[in-house]
């Protein structure tokens, strides 16, 4: 049985930032309220996959296991616009990312019981180091990729939760197998629907078993600094923006799905 995660919810965005810097992840409780909860499962169970999206849906017949996972959420009811910039977390992220930060990614993922451990894993090590060089207080490597986990349900270990290994962003590595670092092992997010957890792409992490008899629903926004690239399939300009979702998108809201002040490379 793992521990679980120590979940602190720290009050200004200063602290915040202290927290996914230093932690390499940060907690915010009570994002969503029950109704908010309740209407983003409603809308995650009316998706339909979309294979040219790399969109996935395996069902007990076929797979073993309720695994939907749809990308592009933002873009297939106007119900996701407003988890692209929620008060509270934009604001962390344009502090980490910058200003002119954006989303490179939102799926809406529902996982039924049945589902398999995953191995232990970083979403993306954007730079290895020997850990006597990350130690060094001169080096501070940029947090170039966050998700923000929108958990909607109350966690309990058989539904499932995600595992971090905390310090682990400190290792310069991937896990490659390990599944300790300096001496802590996984511990689990227990938190419960409506909570939000931002963590920083180094965090060795991996969902786990769910040996549940209930489906589990999670949000993922994937922020970014602007210079990295936005993950839209399908690619080579076969990703469309619904016009009817888009119109009713507000400035940030755009920017942040890519409307940019031209710059460098534009
Ligand atoms: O399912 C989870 O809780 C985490 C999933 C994950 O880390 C991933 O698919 O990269
Ligand atoms: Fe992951």
């Amino acid at each position: 049985m793992s521990k679980a995660l120590p979940l602190i919810a720290y009050p200004d965005l200063e602290a915040q930032v202290k927290a996914i810097e230093n932690d390499g992840y940060v907690y915010f409780p009570g994002v969503l309220n029950a109704e908010e909860v309740a209407e983003l499962r409603a809308a995650m169970d009316r998706l339909d996959a979309i294979p040219a999206s790399f969109d996935r849906h395996g069902t007990p017949e076929n797979g073993g296991f309720l695994n939907k996972h749809i990308n592009n959420a933002f873009n297939r009811d106007v119900v996701f616009l407003q988890y692209l910039d929620k008060p509270g977390i934009t604001e962390l992220e344009e502090a980490v990312h910058g200003d002119d930060c954006h989303v490179i990614g939102m799926t809406a993922w529902t996982t039924g019981p049945g589902r398999p451990d995953q191995t232990l894993h970083t979403d993306w090590l954007p730079i290895r180091l020997p850990k006597d060089v990350l130690a060094d207080p001169r080096v501070k490597v940029p947090i170039f990729i966050t998700t923000a986990h929108y958990y909607l349900d109350d966690l309990y270990e058989e539904l499932g939760p995600t595992k971090f290994v905390p310090g682990s962003h400190e290792s310069g590595r991937s896990p490659e197998g390990a599944t300790e670092w300096k001496g802590a092992g996984e511990q689990s997010i227990l938190c419960n629907a409506g909570d939000v957890v931002i963590f920083r792409s180094e965090v060795w992490h991996r969902g786990s078993a769910n040996r549940s008899n209930q489906n589990r629903y999670l949000l993922q926004v994937h922020y970014a600094n602007r210079m990295i690239t936005q993950k839209f399939p399908p690619y080579l300009n076969k990703f469309q923006f619904d016009e009817a979702i888009l119109s009713q998108a507000t400035p940030r809201q755009r920017r942040l799905l890519g409307e940019h002040r031209p710059g460098a490379y534009d």
